[in-house]
């Protein structure tokens, strides 16, 4: 028996959505529901100490951090493989992660805060910061085309986890007006049209 805890809006719970339609797993979803304060509240930090989604339970195997879980669950249960077996191949996945987590999500969380989460609580946007931020992901964007221009994925011709764990955060960028950031790039923009596509992300996004 599995159990995801988590939040159908957040980044993080969405790429463990992600990854287990694309696996084609049995699962209970449980929503951690942010409005009422129970991320922050025992039962939660119980399971995860940061007060933060996601986190899963399965069989009585307790986990949390959204790439751990992954990581995880990919090799724990059946289905399509997102990480490959072969040694380099795993490595060039990992690379990615890396890269997605270094020099990606800290410039985008930057921009949503500003453009998103920020004034969901009433504060206007520093423009300056959201100007910075994308001038940082343009150099990690630059460095991504490159690779999209070689294979349809970021690890080759396969979708993996190196792919889902950039999505959340595109979809968001997009949806604050950000899109340019990638339609500007042809290999980056065609990439971005298949993995958004993919019935396993609009799935996670709530889009179906
Ligand atoms: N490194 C963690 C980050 C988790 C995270 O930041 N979750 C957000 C939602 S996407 C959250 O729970 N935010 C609420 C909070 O930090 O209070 C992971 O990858 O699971």
């Amino acid at each position: 028996m599995l159990t995801v805890y988590g939040n159908p809006m957040s980044t993080c719970t969405r790429k463990v959505l992600c990854l287990l339609d694309e696996k084609g797993a049995d699962f209970e979803f449980s929503v951690v529901d942010f409005t009422k304060g129970e991320h922050k509240q025992p039962a939660h930090l119980a399971r995860q100490p940061f007060g933060q989604v996601p986190a899963i339970d399965h069989d009585g195997f307790a986990l949390y951090e959204s790439r751990a879980i992954c990581r995880y669950l990919d090799e724990a249960l059946g289905g399509p493989r997102l990480i490959p077996g072969d040694g380099k191949h795993r490595a060039i996945v990992e690379q990615w992660i890396s890269v997605e987590s270094a020099n990606f999500t800290p410039h985008a969380m930057k921009i949503l805060y500003q453009l998103f989460f920020g004034p969901m609580r009433g504060q206007a946007p520093d423009q300056a910061v959201v100007t910075a931020a994308r001038t940082s992901l343009q150099h990690t964007l630059a460095v991504v085309e490159r690779q999209l221009a070689q294979t349809p994925f970021l690890a080759g011709t396969e979708f993996t986890l190196a792919d889902i764990v950039f999505l959340p955060y595109i979809e968001y960028l997009v949806a604050c007006g950000q899109g340019d950031l990638f339609t500007a790039r042809p290999a980056v923009s065609a990439w971005w049209t298949r993995c958004s596509t993919r019935p396993s992300w609009l799935k996670a996004a709530g889009k179906t």
